[in-house]
């Protein structure tokens, strides 16, 4: 069964890691967002391929779910004592991958085929496709009228300002890489991970043709609810949704994702709210959907291509 997966970061990362158990990697594409990228003391940063990448190959830092294992620090140790500020921190081997990375773009390779070598570095055996090979940049305005990009709200700020807004740089004239509208065209399920519909799937959508293809798909289309019991399991998705005009509960995600997809996946802690989310257009999965270990995450994959498997075939012409 082929696979395409609309990703963000850490909780789309550890679904690929229990989707390629489940089924042939080679069959699986993900397509992962890209408009949390930044340049850093010259560098281009992937934060959100990065954590694709690492994760499938074994070799992400468990405790933060981003960056390597067992990393050391001397890098930034010396940039803080030249007086640099270590606020963003590249760990010393991670920052290989990102003296790789904008060494290839400045030879004048795309964002595409770099990512294409960095996971075949890393062994891995799915395919991993950047939404865009053009610049589309997450830029969020907070209450304060401030402008800030992406990073420096989350990592700099602690996500911890009110946002009254956010606008993807690079709309709408970026195009989509070249493979993502296919894959999704011809996916026997296309799944939108359990990543923050805001900031990691809106950007996705953003990309010129993206969504189009997805509603398109719809049919085939299961998207797996990143909030559980009112809140996210990690990051400010529960608060981006809430400052945004949108209800931070499974029923609210139904409602965001309706038009997109015909089964969401819920976690066991929301049964209650099935019902609910049926009503907003959808087909209600209840699984465990905390992702506490590769099996857990296999298991899961396994009932969402169950659910996409079978909204295909409601639709499926007769024989
Ligand atoms: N997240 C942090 O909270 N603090 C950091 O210092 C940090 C550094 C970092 C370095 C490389 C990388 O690939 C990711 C990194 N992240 C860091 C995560 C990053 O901000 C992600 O964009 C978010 O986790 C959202 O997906």
């Amino acid at each position: 069964m082929t696979t395409a997966v609309l990703a963000g970061g850490v909780g789309a990362a550890k679904f690929l890691a229990g989707l390629v158990l489940a089924v042939e990697p080679a069959s699986v594409t993900a397509i992962v967002n890209v408009a949390d990228d930044t340049i850093l003391h010259g560098l281009h940063i992937s934060p959100d391929l990065d954590t694709v990448t690492y994760t499938l190959a074994g070799a992400v830092n468990p405790e933060t779910g981003w960056g390597l294992a067992g990393e050391s620090w001397q890098a930034m140790e010396q940039l803080a004592r030249l007086g640099g500020d270590p606020w963003f921190r590249l760990g010393d081997r991670d920052l290989g991958t990102h003296l790789y990375r904008t060494g290839r773009l400045v030879d004048g390779a795309t964002l595409s085929e770099v990512t294409a070598e960095i996971a075949t570095g890393m062994g891995l055996a799915c395919r991993l496709l950047p939404a865009t090979d053009d610049s589309l940049r997450t830029m969020v305005t907070l209450a304060s009228g401030e402008e800030v990009d992406f990073q420096t709200y989350f990592v700099a700020r602690q996500h911890a300002d009110e946002v009254a807004s956010i606008r993807f740089d690079g709309w709408p004239a970026a195009g989509a890489a070249p493979g993502v509208l296919d894959a999704i065209r011809t996916a026997e399920v296309v799944v939108i991970a359990p990543s923050n519909p805001v900031v990691s799937i809106g950007p996705l959508l953003a990309v010129d043709g993206i969504e189009g293809a997805v509603v398109e798909a719809r049919d085939r289309v299961v998207a797996i609810s990143p909030i559980v019991a009112g809140a996210a399991l990690k990051g400010p998705a529960d608060r981006l949704l809430q400052q945004l005009g949108h209800e931070p509960t499974v029923v609210g995600v139904a409602r965001l994702y309706a038009p997109l997809c015909s089964t969401l996946v819920i976690d066991e802690a929301d049964a209650d709210l099935a019902g609910a989310v049926e009503t907003e257009g959808v087909r209600c999965v209840v699984t465990d959907t905390i992702m506490r270990s590769p099996e857990v995450s296999a298991a899961l994959a396994r009932t969402v291509l169950a659910a996409g498997a079978a909204g295909a075939g409601d639709r499926a012409p007769e024989a």
